[in-house]
């Protein structure tokens, strides 16, 4: 399956790979965690992004093959680490409107072992596009199972309210386009950031702030309450393997 055909050349070298890219806790600069993107090395045309991949395996439905490998992946990936850090997986709303996505998420936590409490699932606004008694059924079951949701990219969209009261979300992911403007000539992006995380905090939701680049950056956003960053001042997606080392380093 982490195959994608593309011509008799390709047939016996895995093109689908995942990397992890550390959350960093700002206060004691440990990394708690890790999300899960997925990679695509095409034979001859070398790496595809998935903003280009992943709305056509959307509209073909291949995303459902693709989200299931990736979270079984993910899952047995994060097993092997020597530390039980959190391990976040994007899932496409096509993938989440499926009324197997629960069951799926339940079969791969039973095949792989790993601690519900462990498997954050990053979704979108765009969830809510979809049927809402099968969007609400699958918010029920997903809990039930003690996994953790994510609101991913919030503050663009819609960003409307009524979805934070309407789902049962552990975390807020504050958009990098937030912290792409931060700068001094542009306090407001500071100060929506400083609104979301105390929007987040009164409703007992974490916050991660996404795309912190630079020092000045993440002095910003701690400046402005964030406990928990991702970008790449820390450290971009890294293989398994250098995860795998990283955590025998101690680091
Ligand atoms: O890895 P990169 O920063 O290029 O990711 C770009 C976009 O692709 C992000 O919006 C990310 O959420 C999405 N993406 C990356 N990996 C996965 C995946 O495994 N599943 C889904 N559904 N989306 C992914
Ligand atoms: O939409 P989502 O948050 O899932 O996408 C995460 C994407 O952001 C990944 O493609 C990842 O490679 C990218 N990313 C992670 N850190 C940084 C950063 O510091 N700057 C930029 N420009 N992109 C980042
Ligand atoms: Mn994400
Ligand atoms: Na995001």
């Amino acid at each position: 399956i982490a195959s994608v055909d593309s011509g008799p050349d390709s047939w016996d070298e895995p093109q689908l790979a995942m990397v992890y890219q550390p959350v960093v806790r700002t206060d004691d600069h440990t990394v708690v965690g890790f999300e899960a993107l997925m990679r695509w090395e095409h034979p001859t045309r070398g790496n595809i992004p998935p903003s280009v991949f992943i709305p056509v395996a959307e509209d073909t439905g291949m995303i459902l093959q693709l989200g299931a490998w990736a979270l079984r992946q993910a899952a047995r990936d994060a097993t092997a680490w020597p530390h039980p850090l959190r391990i976040a997986v994007n899932v496409s709303a096509v993938q989440f409107a499926h009324p197997d996505f629960p069951g799926i998420v339940a079969d791969m936590l039973d095949a792989t072992g790993l601690d519900p409490e462990r498997l954050e699932l990053e979704l979108t606004e765009s969830v809510f596009m979809g049927d809402g008694e099968v969007t609400d059924a699958a918010f029920k079951a997903l809990k039930s199972l003690g996994v953790r949701l994510a609101l991913d990219d919030f503050g663009t969209g819609y960003s409307s309210l009524s979805y934070l009261r309407a789902a049962p979300f552990d975390k807020l992911k504050v958009d990098r386009s937030f912290v792409d403007s931060c700068t001094l000539s542009d306090q407001n992006s500071a100060k929506i950031i400083a609104a979301i995380i105390g929007l987040a905090d009164a409703l007992g939701m974490e916050t991660t702030v996404e795309g912190v680049e630079a020092f000045d950056q993440r002095d910003v956003v701690c400046a402005k309450g964030a406990r928990f960053i991702q970008g790449f001042l820390y450290s971009p997606p890294l293989e398994q393997t250098v995860v795998l080392e990283r955590m025998a380093g101690g680091q």
